[in-house]
């Protein structure tokens, strides 16, 4: 009886970890796309850029500028800011397209600054990027001080520290996307032809790593933070782009100041520019989940199906050798 089950158990999930692709491949090139571009024409949008002073948000400025929106760049760092605010400037298609506000999403009182500009300039907003983020980079047992190989046990200072780390992690990766959202849905909802939210969110988040348990679980938490807000607020369209390892200097804002273990990211990592363009597009046709490379995707079902592969696939990535 018990092997019956398990049998007819294990049939039924084979079936659906075959067919639940094939329907999404099947869709993917059956369904018309609707075209945002139609109800907010690209010259003219106004985008907001959360995480602007670098990385992915610094290269999704830059196409905005270019592409004719009016862009608003918000960071910490000033220095930085600035100059991503001038180089917009200089690829806008039209003057005083590009304004900064030098905030931290975390903070509350920062938002209503920044909801405030952007009421007084444009009077209202379309698109809201949420690109900010941090890393964390360490095996959790490392983070309390106890090595791998000793049987040693944490002190209280130890579990402390992991949980300043998780603290820091998901202030950055959590509670700011969730107190942007708060801050500009009404102003969105109520101005925009079109409102439209992108989450860049990692593969970290849907795919379990050794050494990302801090920041795959805090990034997790805005992802489906995301996807339930999606069903809240039916009028604002919410897309999650979900990409693996990005070249440039990420890593350097670990909260647990660990070391970069994979492949050197900026030879082997996704191009910004690839998944700046990628973010556009799925924005541009509504698409609410994106892997990126789409190959991805696929990795969820393979996990189901055969976890050990893709755990030893995740080990070697992050160079991970549990004793
Ligand atoms: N790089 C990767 O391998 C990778 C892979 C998958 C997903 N992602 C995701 O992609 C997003 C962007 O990463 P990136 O590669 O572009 O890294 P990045 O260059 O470090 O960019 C992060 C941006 O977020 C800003 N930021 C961080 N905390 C902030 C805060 N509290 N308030 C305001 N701004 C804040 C940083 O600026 P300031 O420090 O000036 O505030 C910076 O502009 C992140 O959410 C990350 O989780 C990255
Ligand atoms: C990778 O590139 C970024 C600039 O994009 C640079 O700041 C960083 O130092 C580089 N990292 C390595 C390991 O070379
Ligand atoms: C794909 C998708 O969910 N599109 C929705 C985007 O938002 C508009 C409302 O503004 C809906 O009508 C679309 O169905």
């Amino acid at each position: 009886m018990t092997d019956i089950t398990r049998v007819t158990g294990g049939t039924t999930t084979l079936a659906l970890c075959c067919l639940i692709p094939a329907w999404i491949i099947y869709k993917s090139f059956t369904e018309p796309r609707l075209r945002r571009p139609e109800l907010v024409p690209p010259s003219g949008e106004r985008v907001l850029i959360l995480g602007a002073s670098s990385g992915i948000g610094h290269v999704l400025a830059l196409k905005y500028a270019v592409r004719g929106a009016k862009v608003c760049v918000v960071a910490r760092r000033s220095a930085e800011l600035e100059r991503v605010r001038s180089e917009c400037e200089v690829v806008a298609r039209v003057p005083d397209a590009v304004f900064s506000v030098c905030a931290d999403f975390t903070d509350a009182e920062a938002l209503i600054i920044v909801r405030n500009k952007i009421e007084e300039k444009w009077h209202g907003l379309d698109t809201l990027v949420v690109s900010a983020g941090v890393s964390a980079l360490r095996p959790v047992l490392e983070i309390a001080g106890v090595s791998r190989v000793s049987a040693a046990q944490p002190s209280a200072d130890g579990v402390q520290r992991v949980a300043d780390v998780a603290l820091a992690a998901i202030k950055g990766n959590y509670i700011g996307p969730l107190l942007s959202v708060v801050t500009m849905i009404p102003l969105m909802k109520s101005t925009s032809a079109s409102p439209s939210v992108l989450l860049v969110s990692s593969l970290g988040a849907a795919i379990p790593a050794p050494t990302r348990a801090i920041y795959g679980s805090s990034k997790a938490a805005s992802y489906i933070l995301y996807q339930a807000l999606s069903i809240e607020n039916p009028a604002i369209n919410f897309s999650c782009v979900l990409p693996s390892t990005i070249e440039g200097n990420f890593r350097a804002s670990a909260v647990d100041g660990g070391p970069t273990r994979e492949v050197d990211p900026n030879r082997t990592g996704l191009k910004r520019e690839a998944v700046a363009e990628r973010c556009i597009s799925a924005v541009d046709t509504y698409e609410k989940t994106v892997f990126f490379p789409t190959i991805y995707r696929y990795a969820q079902f393979l996990w189901w199906l055969w976890p050990s592969y893709v755990e030893r696939k995740a080990s070697k990535k992050y160079n991970y050798t549990p004793t």
